[in-house]
């Protein structure tokens, strides 16, 4: 794959200085990949590059996934904006299976499967860390400039995890109407220290995009999709920040939107099979 770059928003450019197969780079800019395939072509600031780290392999790996899952979306966005060669499939014969178990014990998704060293790991965030740290050339680098504003992507994402995650099931979960107050109710206090955190300029962590965007966002879609429909309640009604943020974050890239439309197609075939009417929803919400 040949890469164009073309000025200062060459991707693969750091800012020191290196001296590639006898070339000098006398403006300070140069390709960090020093493989022997490697391709330059200069004139003035751009150059071009083969990326030979994607033709390696066919794939570097397989990604357990279901469309629906908040918790595999995180992995596929990074994936799709990175266009990491790892296939997508769904859990063999189930996610309790004898088979997926020996994948992932645990039995949930997501999980990754490393080809080459036969390796694989689980948890999301985990995943993810493992793929922005292995592609961390490949733009976008999903980590913010400052040790600040990583922090605030990493306080993001654990706010999901821990205040809001927590209480999701309420949203589709056949449970009591007290639980699913409690859930609700819950879930939005986690809501409110999000918007408290989040600077939404216009990621979670300023300028660029990082794992505290993709940890939140396609779990987000769970509670604008089903709060208002079946509960007649806008969970994001008066978080300015957060629902800009948001809404902003639907049409970001074009990963950001294959994973909107890869978490509504599976909450609208929940809807169609019926899910919902099973649950007496409509009935005991009306
Ligand atoms: N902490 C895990 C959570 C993964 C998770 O709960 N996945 C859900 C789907 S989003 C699942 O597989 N649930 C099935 C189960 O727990 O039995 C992660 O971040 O990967
Ligand atoms: C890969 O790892 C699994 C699980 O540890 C093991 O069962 C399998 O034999 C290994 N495969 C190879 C080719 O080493
Ligand atoms: C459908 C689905 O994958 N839902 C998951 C979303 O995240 C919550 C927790 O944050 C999980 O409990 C759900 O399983």
């Amino acid at each position: 794959m040949i890469i164009p770059c073309m000025g200062f928003v060459c991707p693969y450019w750091s800012s020191w200085k290196k001296e590639i197969r006898g070339i000098r780079y006398t403006s300070g800019y140069s390709c960090p990949l020093d493989r022997s395939t490697t391709v330059f072509s200069r004139k003035g600031y751009s150059c071009s590059l083969d990326l030979d780290i994607f033709q390696e392999r066919e794939r570097e790996g397989i990604l357990y996934s279901i469309p629906v899952s908040n918790y595999s979306a995180r992995c596929r966005f990074v994936i799709y904006a990175k266009e990491i060669p790892i296939e997508i499939h769904s859990p063999p014969a189930g996610l309790k299976s004898e088979e997926y178990l020996k994948i992932n014990p645990l039995g949930k998704v997501p999980a990754l499967w490393l080809v080459d060293n036969n390796i694989t790991l689980f948890e999301s965030e985990v995943i993810n860390e493992y793929l922005i740290d292995k592609y961390m050339h490949v733009s976008p680098s999903f980590i913010p400039k400052t040790a600040e504003k990583r922090a605030i992507a990493r306080l993001s994402s654990r706010i999901y995890d821990l205040y809001i995650g927590p209480y999701q099931y309420g949203l589709y979960r056949d449970v009591s109407m007290e639980e699913r107050k409690h859930c609700l109710e819950s879930g939005r206090r986690g809501l409110e220290v999000l918007e408290r955190v989040i600077q939404a300029t216009p990621f979670v962590a300023g300028e660029r995009i990082s794992l505290g965007d993709i940890a939140v966002f396609p779990s987000l879609i769970f509670w604008v999709y089903l709060a208002p429909r079946y509960y007649d309640w806008y969970p994001l009604e008066d978080l300015p920040k957060v629902s800009g943020w948001f809404h902003f974050m639907k049409t970001e890239s074009s990963a950001a939107e294959k994973v909107y439309k890869e978490v509504i197609e599976g909450l609208e075939t929940w809807e169609k099979n019926g899910r919902f009417e099973r649950m007496g929803l409509k009935q005991r919400i009306s």
